[in-house]
């Protein structure tokens, strides 16, 4: 199984300074997710939610599969950029949904999407995209409000990166050397949001940014993880980039390790 979930250290538990973005929920259409904002909360009311890690911490794990018919390889064109074209010999075909052979999807955005209370501090650990012979790595990542995310350029070549979100600051940075790495924050809840090289139109990544850890992306066996979780009920969706949205619910008892399947259905 490979996740590629990332834990704050649990000296990150807790949060003041987050409360307010904290306590949003999300409402969510077919392409994203949206925090609904909760009522300003009091300096004393933030301080009393601060989440605690669980004495007896609860888990759902589970695959994400895809049914259907997938959309077929497109052979990307390299040749604006004698660079690209040369990393890539024999050029390079996208697969926009990648199944396994039991229908498990890889680069899936799982997280819980409502029933978490109290609120956590993002961890200092950055998150990594790297470009590397013209193409993001990875293709979806997850970084909570605050947390570092760093995008490194791993080619001698020009790219631009061009953030997208709709609820925190975009950017738009070029990077024309080997070697740089841009370090940004997004400052509200968004899944997913959409970064793109402005230079090389086939290169794009996506980021779920979340004010809780709890959150995976599924591996090439669609397989995903998510631990450490307070008892409660929970809506646990699933977002991919490009076929949407799906959820479920789960109730999680004090310790229990919950199986839970979502499925992507596309005829
Ligand atoms: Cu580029």
């Amino acid at each position: 199984m490979r996740t590629y979930a990332r834990r704050p250290p649990r000296s990150a538990w807790g949060c003041a300074m987050l409360a307010g973005l904290c306590l949003m929920s999300f409402a969510c259409s077919r392409d994203s997710c949206a925090p609904t904002p909760a009522a300003q909360p009091s300096k004393e009311a933030a301080t009393s939610s601060r989440a605690q890690p669980p004495a007896d911490p609860a888990a759902v794990s589970g695959t994400v599969r895809f049914r259907g018919v997938a959309p077929a390889a497109r052979r990307l064109r390299m040749s604006a950029d004698p660079y690209c074209e040369k990393a890539n010999p024999g050029g390079v075909k996208r697969r926009d949904v990648i199944a396994a052979g039991d229908g498990g999807l890889a680069n899936v955005f799982v997280f819980i999407k409502s029933g978490v209370q109290g609120t956590y501090a993002p961890p200092a650990e950055q998150v990594r995209i790297d470009q590397h012979n013209c193409n993001y790595v990875p293709v979806v990542s997850g970084a909570m409000v605050g947390q570092p995310v760093a995008i490194h350029n791993s080619d001698a070549t020009l790219h631009n990166v061009h953030a997208m979100p709709r609820l925190s600051r975009g950017f738009n940075a070029a990077m024309p050397r080997r070697g740089m790495t841009i370090v940004r924050k997004f400052t509200a809840p968004e899944v997913l949001i959409r970064i793109k090289c402005d230079v090389h139109p086939w290169m794009e990544t996506f980021v779920g940014v979340t004010t809780n850890p709890f959150y995976a992306v599924t591996g090439q066996d669609g397989r995903f993880s998510i631990s450490g979780l307070p008892p409660g009920d929970y809506v646990v969706a699933a977002v991919h980039p490009k076929l949407g949205q799906t959820e479920s619910r789960v109730s999680l008892l004090p310790g229990a390790h919950r199986s839970l399947d979502l499925e992507f259905v596309k005829p």
